[in-house]
Parts: structure tokens; C-alpha cells; sequence
């Protein structure tokens, strides 16, 4: 490579759970875009790696009795291939654990140091006394100082999405124990950030990409920055130089897999990453809106901090709704790549066309089965499908091939003001409108050789219809050399329509207009298949399965009425008598007093409680649950306990017993 080509990056995925229709929001229209400019002829490295560090991957590894590297290396692997099969393709796809991002993060890191950026302070931290360890970012829950929501220990994730710093949660709760935890003192480092402002107001309002971008970051900085703590007491991650017992803050050693992807593949395709990170190279990141503050304010201060080159543009994509629902993986609400998409046998470059198209980069993408549905009937089928079959097929047929001479005039300049159109939108991240003006030609054509009708032609005027096919096959060839980056697929199966036996990938749009064909027509074919209204039930019906389990996995925490509470007979209940059933290890049978009547009850309370500890005790008894056999004893009612230890509910000053609890 001659000229230093353009860095395109996208953010780097988690490897604690599958990929999902989230994800592909961002990573489509990046591949889109490095497709593009390949097809505009100019050189892009195209990089990507699995985010492996950080408190997720801890506890989910935890959770499923395997180390962090191993789970790191199971989804590493998922993402790389699952997006292969999307036909997303980067020439590099690392780890941010793997040596190369070690390395480069401990010298960015201490560089940081040696320029002053760094500073040590004690802070106090979440500890959890029973777990005998300090609690970073999720492995702590509490409430947010900012906004007084429910939040995890880096962000207030429920609430007004600040970025939280340690120990700033206010009633930390355990996230492995459940238990309170407390604070303690711990020296940690902090990144001077704050010192940062006057660079980024003068930096951002530059930086290229999309305005959201560009605007929250400018927005955060004018409302002020904090210095950020960049270690964490984790075993799991990059160790902090000089300090054993902590690492680099996951959001540190994320971003630098970037330039640590870059140097990986340069160097082993004798390439030089220096160019593009410390010399004149071009970088643009496609993220999630969400990740705008750690890419547009923490990003470039770290990359300046350290002497680093700047990124030249940060592309962030809108969120995702599905079925007009906040997209929540606990509450259902999403769509897995695999298992409810690749793996039901839909063609990727569908769900490409749909992710590209629906709506503006920036704006909130809804997704519908039945939407979905219609895209591709109407527009890839019936618009682009059947306008380039039309095409083949009466070549093939009544041509015997690709007519001879040029196309018409007026058809190239459709052509050319077409290519003009997809550019001026794609400059500008507008890849809706690129792709509205690759379908606006396709549509172009359909109208053409509908209103033209050379099956009708053929007799009086064979020349004339002729004419025809050859600016329609003209269009076809354009097509696809413009949607291969849409529908990579597709798109090749286009290109051997045209009797072409090369990749449609190594040729430039611009080749549209020019009347060069392969050697003759193959046998037409169909390239696109309706999606019929049984399969987007039966998709739909997925989905809809999916909320109705996560509904009753949390229906124990539905609100309810106070009409509802009423429903239960809560009563003070005094217990005259207590022995062990006969027979069970675990069960009391009691006589409790309810002021106007004596009831029998049997409690799985034995493990906890001496009977004569109980006697003349005052309990709450649920009083109207149905009567049960319990080990042959009947029981009338339940005594109410709390926690792991069965620890009894009493009231706290003396009350009748039959009192009514409300
Ligand atoms: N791993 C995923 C996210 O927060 C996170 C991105 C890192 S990009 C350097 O969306
Ligand atoms: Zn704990």
C-alpha cells in the first residue's frame, strides 16, 4: 500500500453474551461503508477485536465455573463468526486480552504517567465485608447520586445514563452476596480529564462523523469534567504499571485494542501501523450512540495525553427498539443474530438491506418481523428482484445474449447522477439516502423497461428492443457494482448474471458506465425470495414467546394494587405451643393464638428455632392461605420469615393477637 489508507474501526463487542440485532446496528452500515470506499477505489484497513476485560465477563464467567479467558475465547470466536456470516468482513478481528494490547496499554498508560496526566488519591470504595473484597463497577448495585434511580457501580444504567465514578453509588448492595456493603479506603489513579476541556472544545467541533456525536461530546464538556479513575482491584485485566494489585480500567485498555488490532495486522502484512495512528492517517470509529462519552471525551483526551494521533470522525448509530419496545434482553426484547435469524435459513443480506434502509444512522430503528417482511417483498423482490430477472431473462431469451453497441446517453447520465447521489449521501453518513438512491435507479429501470415493453417491440422493431435490453443490462451492471455493499451476495450473484466470473469486490462503481461484459449470458436465475406472511407469524411468534417468558420470570415483581394486598389476611398470631413433627427434620407444628380462635400450623422452621424458644412468642401468620397436609399434619396458614436463615417477622411494639396487618 502505497498511499496511507483509512483506518475504520468499529466498537469492540463484549464476550459475555451472543450477538443481537444491537450490535449489527453499528456493524452493518460499517461494513457498508468500508465496502463503499473500496468500491470508490480507495485503500481502507478495516479492524475490529473482542473486548474482553472488565466486571461483565468476571461474573458471567463466575457464574458458568469457567475462567474469563476461556469465556473471552468462546464469544470471541461467536462474534467472528457469526459476523463472517453476516458478510462482515474486517481484515483483523483481535483480543484486547491477547499480548500485543497488554503491551500497548501499559505504554500508553505509563506515558500518561510520565507526561503528568496521572495522579494517585485515596478514595473509599465499595467493600463487601462478607465477600472480603472490594466491589468494582458491576459488582456493586445501588442507587444513583445523580438522579435516584437504580444503578450499577460505573452508570447509572436504568436512570439518567451519567457515567458514575467508584464510590460515588449511594447504598451499595453486593452483587455476588446481596449483602450491604460498605466503604473503605483504597489508593487509586485518576486521569486528569478535567484538564482536558480547552483541548476538546476546540477539537470536537472538527471532528467528522455524525453531529450526535460531535454535540454530546461538545455537550459534556461544557457541563464540566471529571478526572477519571482508570484502576480497578480485579485480577482480570491489564496490569496498572507499578502496581501489581490493580489494572487499567476497562475503558482504558478497550479503546487501545483499536491501535493494538492496527499494529497486529500491519506488522503481519508488512505494513506500518505508525502511519495511521502517529502520522497522517485517516481514523473513523463507528460506535453506539451510547458509547459517544468514551469515545468523543475520554478517547481523544487520552490519545492527545499520550502523543498520539486523533481520530478524524466517530460514526455513532441510533439505538434500537424492537416492536416499538426498549430493546432489553431480560425483558425479551431482542433478536439474536444466530439463533433467530442465520439459523432459520434468512439471508443475510435481507437483514442488511433492512438495517441500512429503515432509517436515518442516528435516529431510532424499530424493528418489526412484519416491516421487515414488507422491505423485502416490495423493494428487494419485486423492485430490484424482478427488474433484474426481467432483464436477464429477455437477453438470455430473445437476445441470445448481451446486445451489441453502447447505452444510451440519457440512461448513463441516470446512471451517473444515480452514482453522484450515493456518494454525496454516503460523504455525509446518510446511508439511508444511499441506499433510497440505489433502489430509486433500480426503480428507474423497472419503470423503463415496463413503459418500453421490448416483448412487445420485438416484431415490428428488433433493433429498437434490442436497445433496450442493452441500457437495461447497463443499469443491471451498475446495480451491482452499487449494492455490493449493501448485498454483498446478492450482489455477486448479479455480476455472474452478467456473465462476469470474477468478485463484483474488485471492481469501482464508476466501471458502471462503462459497456465492457463478460464473455456471454448464463442461464438466468431468481436472486430474491418472498418472505410469505406464514414465516413472519411464525418469526413474530418467537418473539412473542420470548416477552411472555421474561414477563413470568418477573411476574413475582408486578406491581399491585393496594386492593390486591387487601386479598391477604395478614394477622398478628401469638404461638401457644410448638414440638417437631414426627418424622421430619425440618417442620414445627404449631397452636397459635388469633385472639378469637386457636389455628394449627406447620412451619418449616425447626433448623432455626427451639419450640420453647417460640412459645409466647408474637408472629405474622398469612391466615387465609388454603388449608394443606404437610407430613400428614394439617396446616391453616403460614408463618411469615425473611431471608436464608428464616429470620421471624414480629412486631415491634406489643400487639393483640387477631390484629389485622394492613
Ligand atoms: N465493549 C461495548 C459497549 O459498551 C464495549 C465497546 C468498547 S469500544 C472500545 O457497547
Ligand atoms: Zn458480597
Amino acid at each position: 500500500m502505497s498511499e496511507t489508507p483509512t483506518l475504520v474501526t468499529c466498537g469492540l463487542p463484549y464476550t459475555n453474551g451472543p450477538c443481537h440485532i444491537g450490535h449489527l446496528r453499528t456493524y452493518i452500515p460499517a461494513d457498508f461503508y468500508v465496502r463503499y470506499l473500496r468500491r470508490s477505489g480507495e485503500q481502507v484497513v478495516f479492524i475490529c477485536g473482542s473486548d474482553n476485560h472488565g466486571t461483565p465477563i468476571v461474573i458471567s464467567a463466575e457464574q458458568q465455573s469457567i475462567t474469563p479467558r476461556e469465556m473471552s475465547e468462546r464469544y470471541h470466536h461467536h462474534f467472528d463468526t457469526t459476523f463472517q456470516r453476516m458478510h462482515i468482513c474486517f481484515d483483523h478481528f483481535g483480543m484486547t486480552d491477547n499480548p500485543t494490547n497488554h503491551a500497548r496499554t501499559r505504554s500508553i498508560v505509563q506515558r500518561l504517567i510520565d507526561n503528568g496526566h496521572v495522579y494517585a488519591k485515596t478514595i473509599s470504595q465499595s467493600y463487601c465485608p462478607q465477600c472480603e473484597r472490594f466491589l468494582p463497577d458491576r459488582y456493586v448495585e445501588g442507587v444513583c447520586p445523580h438522579c435516584g434511580m437504580m444503578a450499577r457501580g460505573d452508570e447509572c444504567d436504568q436512570g439518567c445514563g451519567k457515567h458514575l465514578e467508584p464510590g460515588e453509588l449511594l447504598k451499595p448492595v453486593c452483587k455476588i452476596c446481596g449483602g450491604r456493603a460498605e466503604f473503605r479506603d483504597q489508593e487509586h489513579f485518576f486521569f486528569r480529564l478535567g484538564n482536558f476541556s480547552p483541548f476538546l472544545e476546540q477539537y470536537l467541533p472538527g471532528l467528522g462523523g455524525t453531529s450526535n456525536a460531535r454535540n454530546y461530546g461538545l455537550g459534556w464538556v461544557k457541563e464540566g469534567l471529571h478526572d477519571w479513575c482508570i484502576t480497578r482491584t480485579l485480577d482480570w485485566g491489564v496490569r496498572f504499571p507499578g502496581r501489581d494489585d490493580l489494572v487499567v480500567y476497562v475503558w482504558v485498555d478497550a479503546p487501545i485494542g483499536y491501535i493494538s488490532f492496527t499494529e497486529e495486522y500491519m506488522t503481519a502484512t508488512g505494513g506500518d501501523w505508525t502511519r495511521l495512528w502517529c502520522g497522517d492517517g485517516k481514523v473513523i470509529h463507528f460506535i453506539g450512540q451510547d458509547i459517544i462519552y468514551h469515545h468523543c471525551v475520554f478517547w481523544p483526551s487520552l490519545l492527545k495525553g499520550a502523543g498520539y494521533g486523533l481520530p478524524d470522525a466517530v460514526v455513532a448509530s441510533g439505538m434500537v427498539k424492537i416492536d416499538d419496545k426498549t430493546f432489553s434482553k431480560t425483558r425479551g426484547y431482542v433478536v439474536w443474530t444466530n439463533d433467530d435469524y442465520l439459523d432459520q435459513g434468512l439471508c443475510p443480506d435481507y437483514l442488511r438491506y433492512y438495517l441500512l434502509s429503515y432509517t436515518s444512522h442516528t435516529k431510532e430503528l424499530n424493528f418489526s418481523w412484519k416491516v421487515f417482511a414488507e422491505r423485502v417483498n416490495n423493494e428487494l423482490v419485486d423492485t430490484l428482484g424482478n427488474f433484474i430477472y426481467r432483464t436477464t431473462h429477455f437477453a438470455y431469451k430473445k437476445c441470445g445474449g448481451i446486445p451489441e453497441g453502447e447505452a444510451d446517453t440519457a440512461v448513463l447520465e441516470t446512471i451517473a447522477a444515480a452514482i453522484r447521489d450515493v456518494d454525496a449521501a454516503v460523504k455525509s453518513y446518510e446511508f439511508k439516502g444511499a441506499v433510497d438512491a440505489m433502489m430509486a435507479l433500480a426503480s428507474y429501470g423497472n419503470t423503463y423497461i415496463q413503459t418500453q415493453a421490448p416483448w412487445r417491440m420485438m416484431r415490428e422493431d428488433p433493433a429498437g428492443a434490442s436497445q433496450v435490453i442493452r441500457n437495461c443490462l447497463q443499469l443491471v451492471k451498475a446495480l451491482s457494482l452499487l449494492f455490493e455493499p449493501v448485498l454483498p451476495e446478492k450482489a455477486q450473484k448479479a455480476w455472474e448474471l452478467l456473465g462476469y466470473t470474477d468478485a463484483v469486490s474488485d471492481h469501482v462503481v464508476s466501471e458502471g458506465l462503462s459497456g465492457e461484459f463478460g464473455a456471454g449470458l448464463p442461464e438466468p436465475a431468481i436472486l430474491f425470495e418472498k418472505i410469505e406472511d406464514d414465516r413472519v407469524a411464525a418469526l413474530d411468534a418467537v418473539l412473542k414467546k420470548r416477552v411472555e417468558e421474561a414477563k413470568m420470570k418477573e411476574k413475582q415483581l408486578e406491581i399491585i394494587s393496594i386492593d390486591e394486598f387487601a386479598r391477604l389476611d395478614l394477622r398478628i398470631a401469638r404461638v401457644l405451643s410448638a414440638e417437631p413433627v414426627p418424622g421430619s427434620e425440618k417442620l414445627l407444628r404449631l397452636i397459635v393464638d388469633l385472639g378469637d380462635e386457636h389455628r394449627q400450623v406447620v412451619s418449616g422452621i425447626a433448623q432455626w428455632y427451639a419450640p420453647h424458644d417460640l412459645v409466647g412468642q408474637d408472629v405474622v401468620l398469612l391466615a387465609n392461605l388454603k388449608p394443606a397436609k404437610i407430613f400428614g399434619v394439617e396446616s391453616n396458614g403460614m408463618i411469615l420469615a425473611a431471608g436464608e436463615d428464616a429470620s421471624l417477622l414480629v412486631p415491634l411494639r406489643p400487639v393483640k393477637p387477631g390484629t389485622r396487618i394492613k
